[in-house]
């Protein structure tokens, strides 16, 4: 008898903890200023990366000199990044494995050691669900994640993740920030429900931010790569449910969310995301924090239910029903509930032209430009970044293969708006045609403007790895399979040549003087 009543009283406590935990609260504004101009990056950011690079750079002198003793006494060494693409867990898990990869702690390919030489990782959607578990639980090994977490987790549908008792804390959830006057929307159910198979942590790492992962040790020490996630925008308020190849593309950092896109060009500080601005000062007096939940952050790279355009229509599908089975007991349906709504951070901000006069941003996944590949962030010049591996595990074709589309797209955009850090990417027919999409290729190497792009694209070396993004149900097997095909299409299948000829890719981008066994292999992985 007294056994079961304690058991109710912490059922309730930790529905009540999952509540106030959820909800973001008021507190006292930072005294720096909250919002600033997309002129180049923050101080912060400035200051960590260059702790970061001087790691990463160590890491890299090491792994160079496996590779050739030529590299031994380099200097000048490029800077690194990872951008991970969308395509749900397929893409989450293929790409966890390319992590695993690189990672030294976790293997010994020929890339192993590469993830300790990277400064910056992106992710979107599927992506930004691997980029949150990796550096949200403050950055395990994707071998421990899969003991840990996903051979678990995954193995239950989402829908049926945490039963009826996670569906009601999750509504005590929505309801708390309901409550504490804030939009909650199927972005807000979505994030839930899936933190509770990404994040560990009571109620599915409830009480995570963003801007908490700035507090982790791993980050505070320098010792993995800065993470980001990308957004698209829409502009709910011109009568537009669907952004277009141009949407305004938002990236999310542990310090900072906002996009260099002319528009909108500036940045708020994460941690106050949800508080009322007005021209970069909070109107209200006191700020907000916790706004920026990690699942809600992260169900927003990945919230696609804007594609159908009306709630009935969301409604009407398998997930659409769960979903608004847990939102209905907060609110009716409404057009906002297909996005992830913020507060206007630039709200009356000059810089902002495009958006000053809406006081709610409404996002959506960073898929919906076309731009599955997440490089916008990457390719920035105030980011001086040099070589990114760009893992696409896009489902471009029929049969869930990719086949160019994520980076031909940010090649155009980037055209478009006149940023020459991209380098030249072929035709979707040339990729097909030339069977880019089913080895690592590197664009740019011959361009000593542009970043040099080692694309990194499914293929199934090792196991069936064109599954459905739809699919969300994965047993232990699968996720161990997937994972693994990822770390082959890592190191291009375990190509002998491939290790030596990536370190002559990446070096040619810090201008060294290459030698001579560069000269054939660059060429074969070179496509321009
Ligand atoms: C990695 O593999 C190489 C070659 O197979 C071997 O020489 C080396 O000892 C291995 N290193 C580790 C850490 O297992
Ligand atoms: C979250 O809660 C756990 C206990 O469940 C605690 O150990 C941890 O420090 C909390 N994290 C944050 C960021 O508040
Ligand atoms: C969703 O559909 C179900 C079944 O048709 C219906 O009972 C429910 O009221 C609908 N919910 C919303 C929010 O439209
Ligand atoms: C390439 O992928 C896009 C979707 O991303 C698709 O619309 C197009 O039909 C595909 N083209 C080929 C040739 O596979
Ligand atoms: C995976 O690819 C193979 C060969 O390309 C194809 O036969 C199969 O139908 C694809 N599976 C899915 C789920 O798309
Ligand atoms: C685009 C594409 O289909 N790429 C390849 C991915 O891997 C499978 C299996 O090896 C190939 O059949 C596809 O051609």
């Amino acid at each position: 008898m007294a056994f079961l009543k304690l058991c109710s009283l912490s059922f309730l406590l930790s529905t009540a903890f999952a509540a106030d935990t959820y909800a973001p609260v008021s507190a006292t504004c930072a005294s720096t200023a909250l919002v600033r101009d997309a002129s180049g990056l923050s101080t912060e950011e400035t200051t960590w990366a260059e702790s970061r690079k001087a790691i990463a750079d160590e890491a890299l002198k090491t792994w160079l000199a496996k590779q050739n003793s030529a590299w031994a006494d380099a200097t000048t060494l490029p800077k690194l990044a990872l951008s991970s693409s969308g395509g749900g867990y397929r893409a989450m898990l293929g790409g966890a494995g390319v992590i695993k990869g690189f990672d030294s702690r976790d293997s010994n390919v020929s890339t192993s050691g590469l993830w300790q030489a990277l400064t910056y990782h992106a992710g979107l959607s599927g992506g930004a669900w691997l980029v949150s578990s990796v550096a949200g639980n403050n950055w395990p090994t994707i071998s421990s994640l899969v003991t840990g977490l996903w051979g678990n987790t995954l193995d239950e549908t989402l829908l049926l993740a945490e039963g009826l008792d996670g569906a009601i804390d999750i509504a005590a959830d929505l309801k708390a920030k309901h409550k504490a006057g804030f939009d909650t929307t199927l972005t807000d159910t979505w994030g839930r429900l899936l933190s509770y198979q990404i994040l560990y942590g009571d109620n599915g790492g409830v009480n995570k931010t963003l801007s908490d992962i700035a507090g982790l040790s791993e980050y505070t020490s320098h010792n993995a790569p800065f993470p980001i996630m990308t957004s698209t925008g829409v502009k709910l308020w011109e009568g537009e449910c669907k952004p277009d190849t141009l949407g305004t593309q938002y990236e999310f950092s542990p310090l900072e969310f906002g996009s260099w896109d002319s528009g909108v060009a500036a940045f708020v500080q994460t941690e106050y995301l949800g508080s009322s601005l007005s021209n970069g000062a909070p109107s209200g007096g006191d700020c907000v924090t916790g706004y920026d939940n990690l699942g809600y952050m992260f169900g927003t790279s990945s919230s696609l239910f804007n594609l159908a355009c009306i709630p009935a229509e969301v409604n009407a599908t398998e997930i659409g029903t769960l979903l608004y089975e847990i939102l209905i007991k907060v609110h009716e349906a409404a057009t906002s509930d297909l996005f992830g709504v913020f507060p206007n951070p630039f709200y009356q901000y000059t810089a902002s032209s495009d958006i000053a006069d809406q006081d709610t941003l409404y996002l959506v996944d960073g898929a919906e430009s076309n731009q599955n590949v997440p490089l916008w962030p990457l390719i920035q010049p105030a980011r001086a970044i040099d070589v990114i591996f760009a893992n696409d595990l896009s489902a471009d074709t029929d049969f869930n293969w990719p086949n160019g589309t994520g980076i031909l797209q940010a090649y155009e955009t980037a055209m478009a708006e006149g940023l020459t850090t991209m380098p030249e990417i072929p035709s979707i027919e040339t990729f097909v045609s030339e069977a880019l999409n089913t080895k690592a290729v590197f664009f740019g190497c011959n361009d000593p403007d542009a970043i040099t792009i080692i694309y990194l694209p499914n293929f199934s070396f090792s196991a069936a790895s064109n599954v459905s993004t739809l699919q969300l149900e994965y047993e232990a097997i699968l996720t161990s399979e997937l994972v693994a095909n990822g770390v082959q299409i890592a190191s291009n299948g375990g190509k002998a040549d491939f290790g030596p000829c990536l370190a002559c890719g990446i070096m040619q981008k810090s201008g060294a003087t290459l030698p001579s066994e560069c000269t054939d292999c660059l060429a074969s992985y070179c496509y321009n």
